[in-house]
């Protein structure tokens, strides 16, 4: 891309962000999240860090002042400025302000997200005009990141090999996904458990690309079970219906406990305990997950002790472990140029890379939430992946298509695959940000 092609569109992508700025956070999107969300914050933090340090870290610390006390970094935290039917489901949904853990005096859901923080917290330091500020920033992060990362060991390694499992479609980020079709579908939901609800969502985006209303039937009544129990940690492990151990949410995790071992040796701590966890993890991520009869990484179903034996874009993150073998190294790149999430007949423009679930399985939709469609946050994540294996060439492709979706359509918040269309939320954050940080590492 030219010089000055770039420069444009990293305005275009400053402007964005600067536009979704509250004053302390980040939205991700006017109209459809109208508050600040957890994983979007991490990589909001790192796009941000390439031209506005302040805001990078007032971004993350906005989010970690609303930790519960047990550790758990909570999904959304509201913003009391937005009206209440604006986003469904609302702080009056999950009632944090019941619960002995959440946070006085902020409302925040009850559940959480992807642990990528500490990972944003390092980047922001590393891209940092002001050091000297950005160690004072470490310094303050650095005990909640950690207690972030004990509360996932203390309360979700069901398993009891590291890994941390989730308790909702919601805490996997990738929401709609077939991946959790079949936990769903075994919900039984009784009869008037369900409140009536208005589906603020639908006022803002196409029904066509959102979930249906049978799934979100199934989350708002796993949501209403965990806020019935007051989000008591011990009963969620003992009666959650829906436990899975998401191999995206886990390969953030790993990369997070990475980072966290170097901002302790930047502070001058000892790292030793968070490289013997991501040892373990990594270990467990490997003998969980990895179906070497296959070639493949597939989550695992807790409640039914069986794999979620489905490919999606979730299986190539583990592309961020530093310590992955040359065999799965291969075996995910093979995969992700097979016709599986390389579409073979198509010319240049007309495909793009990589759809968020494999091309050719019957439940694949181009332009469903989570269901098919390329979004950028994911591309971003196995595209870092890619270039920490020396994968290159592979690596350049998949940027170049994020930059090539977003010139064709607008810093959308999903993208048709085939063509390139754009869908959801426009002005997207985490697209502008990942964007700024494809642009400034590759030019
Ligand atoms: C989407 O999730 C929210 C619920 O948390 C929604 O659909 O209302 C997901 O894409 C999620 O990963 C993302 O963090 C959130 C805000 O961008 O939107």
């Amino acid at each position: 891309m030219g010089r000055d092609k770039g420069k444009g569109m990293r305005e275009r992508a400053q402007a964005v962000l600067d536009g979704n700025w509250t004053g302390r956070s980040t939205i991700p999107a006017k109209g459809l999240y109208p508050h600040q969300w957890s994983w979007d914050a991490a990589f909001i933090a790192i796009g941000r860090s390439w031209y506005e340090q302040r805001r990078a870290q007032q971004e993350l610390e906005t989010l970690l002042a609303a930790q519960w006390a047990n550790g758990m970094v909570p999904h959304i935290v509201f913003n009391p400025a937005v009206p209440a039917g604006d986003y469904f489901p609302g702080p009056d949904f999950w009632q944090s302000d019941r619960c002995a853990n959440a946070p006085r005096g902020i409302a925040t859901s009850g559940i959480t997200q992807p642990p990528l923080h500490a990972r944003a917290a390092l980047e922001v330091y590393q891209h940092a005009s002001d050091r000297d500020e950005a160690l004072g920033f470490l310094g303050r992060v650095y005990p909640k990141l950690a207690a972030q990362h004990a509360y996932l060991a203390r309360w979700r390694d069901v398993g009891g090999d590291g890994l941390a499992a989730i308790v909702h479609p919601w805490e996997s980020g990738l929401d709609n996904s077939p991946l959790w079709d079949s936990e769903l579908d075994c919900l039984v939901i009784p009869p008037g458990a369900l409140p009536r609800y208005h589906r603020a969502d639908l006022q803002h985006a196409n029904a066509a690309d959102r979930p249906t209303d049978a799934a979100y039937d199934r989350y708002v009544y796993l949501a209403i079970t965990y806020r019935d129990a007051r989000y008591d940690d011990a009963t969620l492990l003992a009666n959650s219906p829906f436990l899975v151990e998401s191999v995206l949410f886990n390969a953030i995790y790993l990369w997070s406990v990475h980072a966290l071992a170097e901002i302790a040796v930047l502070l001058g701590t000892d790292p030793g305990p968070h490289r013997e966890q991501a040892a373990r993890l990594h270990d467990a991520m490997l003998s969980r997950f990895w179906d070497p009869g296959c070639g493949h990484l597939f989550g695992y179903d807790l409640r039914g002790q069986r794999g979620v034996p489905k490919d999606s874009i979730s299986s190539m993150t583990p592309l961020l472990d530093p310590d992955l073998p040359a065999e799965v190294v291969a075996a995910i790149c093979a995969d992700l140029g097979s016709p599986h999430f390389t579409a073979p007949a198509a010319g240049a423009g007309q495909h793009f890379l990589f759809p968020s679930y494999d091309l050719e399985a019957p439940d694949f939709d181009r332009r469903r939430y989570w269901r098919g469609p390329v979004w950028i946050n994911t591309d971003w994540l196995v595209w870092r992946g890619l270039r920490q294996h020396g994968a290159a060439p592979l690596a350049k492709q998949v940027a170049d298509d994020m930059v090539a979706l977003v010139e064709r359509s607008g810093f959308r918040e999903y993208f048709d695959p085939f063509g390139g269309e754009g869908y959801g939320g426009k002005d997207f954050s985490w697209t502008a940000a990942l964007l700024l940080d494809v642009l400034s590492v590759t030019s």
